[in-house]
């Protein structure tokens, strides 16, 4: 078994590239073409291969050493002499050294009118893969200025424009794959070529063998085009990390300019990306795409399910159908009652109130009015009820607004009502200023409004708390969905003479069934069955809503 020192091979006109990332340890078995480390320049990041394979004797470098050509990256016990690779070239990136030929991107030294940017040499590589793009239309662009990022499986790197000018059209987009020769941009204004990337020959007597490795795409494509770039320059909108871990951010779908990185220079790593990962899929970190599709109202919690399919079935099998489109309402209210069932922890309280006397009272105030056409209804004095519970318990007329609760110092009562077009919210404003019999009067207007689909959005904007009243149809309890951004719902069904003990007898009283659903994350339960509590003295004596 031979003892062989792995160099670093030809990496083209680059002088001392850090090593950013080690990518094997001592006792490691490898194989020949596999990367041994990560080194970095400012424009390029790039992995160095093993000439060949067997077992990793000893680490020659360290994170943060800088190595040029020649530098002993590690030493391997090969698995036979016939492995031992007789140049420190890695056969895969190139099976021979290219010399760098004169690329068809020459562009006259200086230009006024449009002028093409292509991609100049690149080495022995073939269909690289665009995988950022700096620049957009419009903007100015300069000489050396990184246009877009290219990545092969071994390296990535910034491909930068060979004039300057404004950007008039850009010819490609992140996923194409282009080669050299390929045409990336139009300028226009354009004042002066890369003195290099006139000539990129002028290169290969510096870098002979640049297209040798995969380190050299980026020696031949920054050598040329920019002999003088500042090497302090950090790479445009690029985050740090190794072409292999590019790779693996992009299989798992992690947004990488969002990771955190741990390594040197902050430098992501893939234990970066799977601690991201972890921390995403427990709930512990949000991505930017998650967050933007969170309603604001839910604080920025909330994002997308991860249910399973809905079931697809062929109801035609079973016995005849008839399909038939949903109506606008009901597309539209479903979509909003599915988000709102879904995204508010809610919970409903049940309850009963004593209306016999209100009642009572009711049935001869529309007798006395009779004359008047305003027929006084249950729901406007559960309205006004509502109204005065809401002054009592504010949480209750109050909207989420990120970890902020907005209190709402008006009290727009929206009602649900059935039409036949599906279900619509009508609201009475500013109930608190308003009598009953005006109240009456608005919502019956408000109704047959509905009921003729003439309803406009502001007949529907506003509320603060909404109450749904199935009271002339029928019906015990039921849990109704929270009307959001609102924070809670009255559901009211229809009212039954039940036998209630006094403490001596049973006697018959009109009861109200009541069913409150509130958010639990602004309201709890001892609020809600106070407020239910408040809600039920009241309408069994409603002279406390003067009080
Ligand atoms: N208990 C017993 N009877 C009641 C009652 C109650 N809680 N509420 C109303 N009634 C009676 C009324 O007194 C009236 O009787 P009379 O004709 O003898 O006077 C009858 O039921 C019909 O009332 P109404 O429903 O026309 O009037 P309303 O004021 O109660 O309601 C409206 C108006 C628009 C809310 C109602 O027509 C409606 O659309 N309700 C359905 C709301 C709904 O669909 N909610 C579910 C939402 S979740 O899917």
């Amino acid at each position: 078994m031979a003892l062989i020192e792995v160099k670093v091979p030809d990496i083209g006109d680059f002088d001392e590239v850090a090593v950013i990332e080690l990518l094997v340890k001592p006792g490691d078995t490898v194989k020949a073409e596999q990367s041994l480390i990560t080194v970095e320049s400012d424009k390029a990041s790039m992995e160095i291969p093993s000439s060949t394979a067997g077992v990793v004797k000893e680490l020659r470098v360290a994170l943060g050493d800088k190595v040029k050509e020649g530098s002993v990256v590690l030493v391997v016990e090969a698995e036979g002499a016939a492995a031992v690779a007789p140049a420190p070239a890695p056969a895969a990136a190139a099976p021979a050294p290219v010399p760098v030929a004169a690329p068809p991107v020459a562009a006259p030294a200086a230009a006024s009118g449009p002028v093409e940017v292509r991609v100049p040499d690149i080495g022995d590589f073939k269909d690289v893969a665009v995988i950022e793009v700096f620049v957009k239309p419009g903007d100015s662009i300069k000489v050396e200025q990184s246009l877009i990022t290219v990545e092969s499986d071994k390296a990535s790197m910034e491909i930068p424009s060979s004039h300057a000018g404004v950007l008039k059209e850009l010819k490609v987009k992140v996923g194409d794959t282009v080669n050299i020769g390929d045409l990336l941009a139009i300028l226009e204004g354009s004042v002066a070529a890369a003195p290099a990337a006139a000539t990129p020959v002028s290169a290969p007597a510096a870098a002979p063998a640049a297209a040798a490795v995969a380190a050299s795409v980026s020696a031949s494509v920054s050598a040329p085009a920019a002999p003088a770039h500042n090497p302090t320059t950090a790479p445009v909108g690029l985050p740090h990390a190794s072409p292999s871990v590019r790779k693996f951010a992009r299989e798992l779908g992690v947004p990488l300019d969002e990771v955190k990185g741990s390594g040197v220079k902050g430098r992501i790593t893939a234990d970066d990306i799977q601690n991201f990962t972890k921390s995403v899929m427990a709930g512990a970190v949000q991505t930017a795409a998650q967050k933007a599709k969170a309603p604001a109202s839910t604080g920025g919690g909330g994002s997308e399910l991860g249910l399973i399919p809905w079931p697809k079935v062929d109801f035609a099998k079973f016995g005849p159908i008839e399909r038939k489109e949903m109506g606008r309402i009901k597309k539209i209210s479903g979509a909003n009652l599915l988000r709102n069932a879904v995204m508010i922890p809610a919970v409903t309280n049940f309850d009963d109130a004593d209306i016999t006397e209100l009642e009572a009272f009711r049935v001869s105030t529309n007798k006395e009015n009779e004359k008047s056409g305003v027929k006084v209804t249950m729901l406007a004095f559960l309205i006004k009820a509502c109204v005065a519970a809401l002054k009592k318990f504010p949480e209750f007329n109050s909207s989420l607004d990120g970890d902020a609760l907005i209190y709402k110092q008006y009290f727009h009562i929206g009602f649900a009502a059935d039409t036949p077009n599906g279900l619509v919210v009508p609201v009475i404003k500013d109930a608190d200023k308003k009598g009953v019999l005006q109240i009456s009067k608005e919502m019956s207007e408000l109704a047959a409004k509905a009921r003729d689909g003439k309803l406009g959005p502001a007949d529907m904007s506003g509320a603060s708390f909404t109450i749904s009243s199935l009271g002339g149809i029928g019906g015990r309890y039921f849990t109704p969905i929270i009307n959001a951004p609102e924070v809670a719902i009255l559901g009211v069904c229809k009212s039954q003479t039940e036998p209630v003990w006094d403490g001596k007898a049973f006697q018959p009283r009109l009861m109200l069934p009541l069913s409150l659903t509130w958010d639990h994350r602004v309201i709890d339960g001892a609020a809600a069955a106070r407020f239910n509590a408040y809600l039920g003295q009241i309408l069994g004596d409603f002279r406390r809503v003067l009080l």
